[in-house]
């Protein structure tokens, strides 16, 4: 049991395949939450499970789960997975990886013909990315019960189509309620998309806490007039103020450096016409800390700074507090077992926050998590160019297998 290790060609295989659904141009993939793609990208990953023998259901958010029995199938799981849909420029290994990771002990597990204590489980959470319906985690939330289902249901994407709608349109809106399933532990592996174990030249990430968030929606209004005959002075231009106010995330992110992150990635302008001077802006932020006493310094330089702007340039904010969650520390049993496997297996291995939100975070809040994270080529994910070696893919799986089975008390 101490070498068991898992088949990375296999794995290798699973995620170039997966990839070719919603391929992109410069080898990414674009399969956003709930579209065809998603539903292709779901229906690959169901196949697989059941061909692995695994006892397949979906639950009322879309979740779906793949189980594998136990000898004792009274014991509550021991879950792995991630997700599968994408950022709209996404890479091959954001989710996915964790999702084949999954589907890879298990198979190893078949091949081996073990038969672990307790049951196994890979999940495939719903809208983790927070692209086309926001905000992210959804599934994972639902499920934990951050989110309530039919909130969740009624979210729309830019053109007005919802989730319970669209989980009805590609065949996953499940029968299951979202949260009778008793979880023993859950472990996530996720390429780390920063730079940190790349720079250092470790193999292994063991992620001990996830960062906090705090995403905002603003509306700017100001008044539409003529680019031509309208006297500066008189301008209530929302763009200027916008690009202010935008300009003012950047600052307070460089403010409190070095662990502060402060994101704009959505802008939409109205009219958006070159002559027309904008009456109305809309955009979001996206701020992170591991501290939650900065995260709240920077919500309130946020509140504050863009009352003063809209002030001096003449034109109304409104400041949606959107969403929100506390920097979040991992139970240190599955910490520890992350820790332990890779030091066995003898990779090269660090403790690490995690940037990025993950379904681990809201999992957390259930049942005893751990995540295990792997490099990616120059630490770039989100981005198409996003790229990872098939030895620390390989790597990261062994320990995924090896802190499940640690926590599942497998019996050959
Ligand atoms: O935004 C995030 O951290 C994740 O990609 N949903
Ligand atoms: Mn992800
Ligand atoms: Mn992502």
């Amino acid at each position: 049991m101490q070498n068991l290790k898992i088949d990375g060609s296999r794995l290798w295989q699973s995620l170039m395949e997966l990839a070719r659904i919603g391929a992109t141009e410069k080898g990414g993939v674009c399969r956003l939450a709930l579209t065809d793609l998603d539903r292709q990208g779901r229906d690959l990953f169901v196949r697989w499970c059941r061909e692995a023998g695994c006892t397949v259901s979906v639950d009322a958010i879309g979740n779906i789960f793949a189980r594998r029995a136990g000898k004792d199938n009274s014991k509550p799981a021991i879950v792995t997975g991630s997700h599968l849909d994408s950022q709209p420029t996404g890479g091959k290994f954001d989710g996915a990886y964790g999702v084949m990771a999954g589907l890879e002990v298990v198979r190893t597990l078949n091949d081996l013909g073990i038969v672990t204590e307790a049951p196994i489980e890979i999940v495939a959470w719903t809208n983790e990315e927070g692209s086309r319906f926001s905000p992210a985690m959804v599934g994972s939330g639902v499920y934990a019960g951050v989110f309530a289902l039919d909130e969740a249901l009624a979210k729309k994407d830019i053109e007005g189509k919802s989730m319970g709608d669209e989980l009805r349109r590609i065949g996953y809106a499940g029968k299951d309620r979202t949260s009778d399933r008793p979880v023993g532990a859950y472990f996530e592996a996720h390429i780390e998309q920063g730079p940190i174990l790349e720079a250092e030249g470790k193999t292994i990430g063991v992620v001990t806490a996830a960062q906090g968030q705090r995403w905002y929606e603003i509306t700017v209004t100001g008044q539409e007039a003529h680019a031509g005959p309208t006297p500066m002075p008189r301008r209530r231009d929302a763009l200027v103020g916008s690009a202010r106010m935008i300009d003012t995330v950047n600052r307070i992110g460089h403010r409190f450096a070095p662990l502060a992150c402060a994101t704009v990635g959505f802008v939409q302008v109205s009219p958006n016409s070159r002559n027309t001077i904008p009456g109305r802006v809309f955009f979001t932020v996206d701020f992170r800390h591991p501290v939650d006493a900065t995260l709240s310094q920077m919500h309130e330089a946020l509140h504050s700074e863009f009352r003063a702007i809209a002030e001096a340039a003449k034109v109304e904010v409104e400041i949606r507090d959107f969403w929100y969650f506390a920097p979040t520390p991992f139970a240190e049993d599955c910490v520890g077992a992350v820790r332990e496997a890779a030091g066995r297996l003898g990779y090269a291995h660090r403790d690490i926050v995690s940037g990025a939100g993950h379904d681990a975070v809201y999992m957390a809040k259930v049942a005893p998590t751990g995540m295990i994270f792997v490099p990616c080529r120059d630490g770039i994910s989100h981005n198409e160019v996003e790229d990872a070696a098939p030895a620390d893919l390989t790597a990261g799986c062994n320990v995924l297998l090896h802190a499940m089975l640690e926590r599942a008390k497998a019996n050959p």
